[in-house]
Formats: structure tokens, sequence, C-alpha cells
């Protein structure tokens, strides 16, 4: 039995000396396990005389255990540290102060600009971004607002200075996104359906202009779509914008250069008790530019106005931010005062998106 005093006290040094479950793990394997050193004794057993297989066997089990015993023990002592230096690590003061909640809120102007990029992305149209600072021909030429054209003097343009020796057209700061759309149908071709928001530039301040605001425009080209499509399309926005069961709009002709013909859209609404409502009641409300892109735009954009046509629309966020959440002044929009941030902004976090109902 000398064997079996050897190899017990091999294996209680190995389970004392273990630092951790895997290394004591280990140990149980090379004892115990399958193929280990004990159970590989056990089965010799049976090759075994019987009488000397009975005091062998007996003499096995007892080892067997007391290795059990001491793994069980080993094991439960290292869990224990384990806990202990968790807890040591691991701690929380709860007298700490709470962390004070966000301060900032969002924009409404952000806000409705997410509204209307969820609205618009969800009829097909995606988002198109370009600089704000333009060459006049992207800002007018390839608009159809050539350098004699009186739209030209009506877009308070601002200018960006040139050196005194350099005889080219000066740079401009964007009046519309309309380049946008250019720089977008030139680089795409024909199918394309884009909307183009961002800041624009004229100068001009008073209580219902800003020298920089916000315009959102769209500009949908295919094989065959018409005015009914534009329609369709203003009203679906309207009336998911305005989050109302149904609304009216009127077309009024006019006229810009970029588009032909060319419609203001009024919406129906009612101004009971300074309130407004949109989509009941005997007034209207201007509210958006639109038309059929001019087959002279298209060609400027490489776009064959043989082949394609579509149309196109623009309106001020601002404007229609301040209809949608009763903001009255729109100077206020670009003071940064947190008070006013404070009640008309946005929880942040809140993105707004369709199924989850616009500004809830
Ligand atoms: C391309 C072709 C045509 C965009 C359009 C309007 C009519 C319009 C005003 C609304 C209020 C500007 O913010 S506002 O002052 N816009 O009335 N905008 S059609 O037409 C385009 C744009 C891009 C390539």
């Amino acid at each position: 039995m000398d064997g079996l005093d050897t190899l017990k006290a091999k294996y209680l040094t190995a389970v004392a000396g273990a630092s951790d479950e895997s290394a004591l793990e280990e140990v149980r394997l090379a004892a115990l396990g399958k193929k280990g050193e004990i159970s590989a004794l056990m089965a010799s057993l049976g090759k075994m005389e019987p009488e000397v297989r009975k005091a062998a066997g007996a003499n096995l089990n007892l080892l067997k255990d007391e290795i059990d015993a001491a793994l069980r023990a080993k094991k439960a002592g290292l869990a224990d540290a384990a806990l202990d230096e968790r807890l040591r690590s691991e701690w929380l003061d709860v007298t700490l102060p709470g962390r004070p909640r966000p301060q900032g809120s969002i924009h409404p102007v952000s806000q409705v600009m997410e509204e209307l990029t969820a609205i618009f992305g969800d009829m097909g149209f995606a988002v198109a971004e370009g600089p704000q600072i333009e060459s006049d021909w992207y800002n007018f030429d390839a608009l159809n607002i050539p350098p004699e054209h009186p739209a030209r003097q009506e877009h308070d343009t601002f200018f960006m200075a040139r050196a005194a020796d350099d005889a080219r057209p000066p740079h401009v700061l964007r009046t519309h996104t309309s380049p946008v759309q250019i720089r977008a149908m030139t680089a795409q071709g024909a199918p394309i359906r884009v909307i183009a928001p961002g800041r624009v530039y004229r100068m001009d301040m008073d209580q219902t202009h800003a020298p920089m605001f916000h315009q959102v425009e769209g500009l949908a080209i295919d094989r065959d779509i018409s005015m009914a499509n534009l329609k369709w399309t203003l009203e679906e926005f309207c009336r998911a914008f305005f989050e109302v069961p149904s609304v009216e709009l009127r077309f009024r002709a006019s006229h810009f250069p970029f588009t032909e013909p060319s419609a203001e859209v009024d919406i129906r609404c009612s101004w009971e008790g300074g309130q407004l409502k949109i989509g009941q009641g005997d007034s209207w409300l201007e509210i958006l530019g639109s038309g059929m892109v001019h087959p002279k735009v298209l060609a400027a954009a490489g776009v064959d106005p043989a082949k394609w046509q579509g149309f196109a629309f623009g309106m001020g966020i601002d404007r229609i931010a301040m209809l949608k959440y009763g903001i009255p002044d729109l100077r206020a929009f670009f003071e940064s005062d947190l008070r006013w941030l404070r009640h008309y902004g946005f929880a942040a976090l809140d993105m707004p998106d369709l199924p989850g109902g616009l500004s809830s």
C-alpha cells in the first residue's frame, strides 16, 4: 500500500497547491477523470485474485473518497476567495449624489428636419447634402437664372470676397438648397428621388426673415412623373407632418425660373381663438412652392429632358416648425436662449419616426 500512500500524498499536495478552479479541475481529471490514475487502478481490480481484489478495492475506494473530499473542500475555499475578491474590488459608493439629468434639448429646427426625413424617407426619398458656399453657376445659372435675370436681385445674395485682381464671378452663400439637387442629379442621373434640407442665406432681417434660415427642397425625376404625383406627395407629407387625419391643398399658378408650370401651395386651416388648426376651417395658409422641373434645369444637370421629367418643391423649415409647434417669433430660433430652448426644445434621444408617432 506504499504506492497508494504516495498517490495520496501526491494528489493531496496538488489539491492544496491549486491556485484556481481550472488548476483544481486539472488535478481532478488527473486523479479521478476517466483516464485518471486512480480510475486506471480501479479498472485493474478486475484482473486480480478475488481476495486480493477485496482488500485493494477497499483501499482504493478510501483513497478515492479522500481525494474527492479534498477536491470539494478546496473548490468551496476557492469560490469563497473569488467572492471575497469581487466584493473587495466591485463596490459602489451609495452615498454619492445621483447623476443630474442632461440639460440640453433638441432645437425645433433639428426636430422638424428629423420629422421631414422620416416622412420623405418612407416615400423613398434619400437625403442629399452639399456645400453652403456655392459657385454662381450652381446657385443660379444651372437653375435657369442667368446673370441678367431679375430673380438674382430678388435673392438678396451674400457674395464671398475675391482677390482684387481676380475677374471671375464671386462665389455666393447658397440662397436655396436647389444646387444640392443639381449636384445630386449630375452625380446620379435619373431616375432620382431626393430631399435636400439645410441652411440657406439671404440678406434679410425682420420678424419673419433671418439672414440664415432653413429650407427643404424635394426632387423626383422619372419617365412619367406628373403634377398628380406632386399633389399626392405633398398631401401625404402635410397629413403626416401636421399629424392630422386629412388635409386639403390649393394649388395657385405662380412663376419660378426653375419650374414650369409652377404653383404656390396653400393648406386649408382655421385660426379659432388665435390657435392654428390645419385641415379644417375657411382660411388658407401658404406653405410651399412647387412645380415641374424646367427642361433647361434637367439639361444643365446632364439629364435628357426628352426622356425624363419630374417635380420639385421647396419650403421653409423654420416656418413650418413655427406653424406646427406654435412658435411666434422666428428671431428667437437663432438667439440660443436656454429658457426658450427648454420651453420649445425636444427630449434628446427621442428620434421621430412614423410608427412611434412623429412628435409624441
Ligand atoms: C431643382 C429644380 C427645381 C425647388 C422649388 C420652390 C418652388 C419654392 C420657396 C419656398 C419657401 C423657397 O424657403 S422658401 O422661401 N421655394 O417656392 N422651390 S420649386 O425647385 C427646384 C429645385 C431643384 C434641380
